[in-house]
């Protein structure tokens, strides 16, 4: 018996030490050619401005917008910019809607206007989607804007207006090309490399000629980097952000693009973020209490209207439309833990916005012009989170509460991190200081406003930091 418990002991003692090796060697640093190339946040200008503009608006447009889900008498709830996948559409026969390009109603001028009286700092657009149809002339391929009816340079207009209203543009660009023979899923045989590598090249050109033609783009947004073939070829992606990096000075890479030697994807085998913000978040946010880590690097999430839907569908009854509160709560998520938000725009086949859209442009564009001072440039407070909304912290240290849900008690309960203390509490777009009431150590009642906004309003907080709570407390023995 004695013997037989030695035995378990000494294999239980085995078993610790083969665990705790095996755990140090997770830990150790995989050598890597082509992992994350920032150490940290980046902290230059170009960054810095990425970082403060906080709201964006995403714009898919594309051929896909004439059809808008419909294919041959056919409707299709998924994805509008997807229905060549959906209806299994052949690539010319897709092509032929290239005849009938011709948005006459679109106005770049107006569209710019469009995002700045919604409070948006910049614009994603997308310079070719899965499709492979170009909106730039470019002299890779026939698919583009230059062989329709329209034959106007149309990303080189929005270029020039979002930029004369002051605000930021960012290329999306897909790298799935459904239009290109060589485009490959994965690489089976010698001759699929051989293809893949003439594709590559391919894309190359076409990015170095969006560079080189539209120099104040400050962002590229990579999408349709999933497929075996690219994953295998991690090298090719870090060799495209620095070939971007090197061309324009402080642009800026989503994770999307890369993917190491391993073919690991936004974090590389060491856990490193490649790129130089998060992109995963698509239509969901990370959450507020479980996935603070995210606060430790930068990210941005971006969001359809209706739930999946990015190009323009002609129904968006076939699913649920959020609100504009609905969005405006999911911007100020995202500010509150250290993101920016994109809102996405589909649209329109002759290039207008359909009326929904319009509306929701302004709606947010009246809340942010009276309380955006608590989104733009503001970040992660480190307050825990409370129910009646979010936190923000402004550049200055000041801290603002975003109040979505109204509590019956007329109490807004804040909790302070240890050493913090409420000063003053005062309502944004008012002259209203708001009653502040210390009510335990690190925990204060803000009274809701007098008069109860008939939307979510904004309180600033004036605190204080290495001071805490002036009464004296004494935790309950349990
Ligand atoms: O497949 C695309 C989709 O159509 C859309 O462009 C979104 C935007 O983030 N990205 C891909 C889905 O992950």
């Amino acid at each position: 018996m004695k013997g037989t418990k030695r035995i378990i002991t000494l294999f239980a003692l085995l078993t610790a030490i083969s665990f705790s090796s095996s755990a140090q060697e997770t830990k150790k640093e995989i050598p890597l050619k082509y992992g994350a190339t920032n150490e940290g946040k980046r902290q230059d200008p170009a960054m810095q401005k990425f970082r403060d503009n906080r709201l964006g608006v995403f714009i898919h447009w594309g051929l896909y917008a004439i059809p808008g889900g419909e294919w041959n008498g056919k409707v299709y709830n998924g994805a509008a910019e997807w229905l060549k996948s959906w209806a299994k559409v052949p690539s010319d026969e897709w092509m032929q809607l290239m005849d009938q390009w011709n948005p006459t109603r679109f106005d770049a001028k107006k569209w710019a206007k469009t995002a700045k009286e919604m409070g948006a700092k910049y614009v994603k657009i997308t310079t070719k989607h899965h499709e492979g149809f170009c909106l730039w002339p470019s002299k890779y391929t026939s698919y583009t804007v230059a062989n329709t009816p329209c034959k106007r340079d149309l990303l080189g207009e929005m270029v020039k207006a979002y930029n004369d209203e002051g605000i930021d543009v960012h290329f999306y660009f897909s790298v799935m090309d459904w239009s290109h023979p060589d485009y490959r899923y994965s690489i089976k045989s010698a001759a699929d490399s051989i293809a893949f590598s003439r594709f590559l090249t391919f894309t190359d050109n076409q990015l170095k000629e969006l560079a080189t033609r539209y120099p104040t783009v400050k962002d590229f947004w990579f999408d349709g980097t999933w497929d075996a073939s690219i994953k295998q070829n991690g090298w090719w992606t870090a060799h495209v952000e620095q070939m971007l990096k090197e061309m324009l000075p402080g642009v800026t890479i989503n994770s999307h693009l890369r993917a190491d030697d391993n073919g690991k994807r936004h974090f590389d085998s060491n856990g490193r973020l490649m790129g130089d913000y998060e992109s995963g978040y698509e239509r969901r946010l990370p959450d507020p209490v479980k996935d603070l880590k995210v606060t430790q690097w930068d990210w941005e999430a971006c969001m359809t209207i209706p739930e999946n839907q990015w190009g323009y569908h002609k129904d968006w009854s076939l699913s649920y439309v959020k609100t504009p509160i609905e969005v405006i709560d999911r911007i100020v998520h995202a500010v509150s833990m250290g993101g920016n938000m994109v809102v996405n725009f589909g649209p329109k086949g002759d290039g207008d916005f359909r009326p929904e859209e319009k509306e929701l442009a302004t709606a947010i564009g009246k809340w942010m012009e009276r309380y955006g001072e608590a989104v733009y440039a503001c970040d992660y407070a480190g307050f825990e989170k409370q129910d009646w909304g979010y936190y923000t912290r402004g550049k200055n240290g000041e801290v603002y509460m975003i109040v979505f849900n109204q509590p019956y008690s007329k109490q807004l309960i804040v909790k302070t991190p240890k050493g913090v203390s409420v000063e003053k509490a005062s309502l944004m777009g008012t002259k209203e200081n708001i009653k502040v009431v210390e009510t335990a150590r690190n925990e204060y009642n803000v009274s809701v406003p007098k008069k109860n906004p008939s939307e979510p309003y904004v309180i600033r907080l004036q605190i204080q930091t290495n001071k805490g709570s002036k009464g004296s407390y004494r935790d309950a023995l349990t």
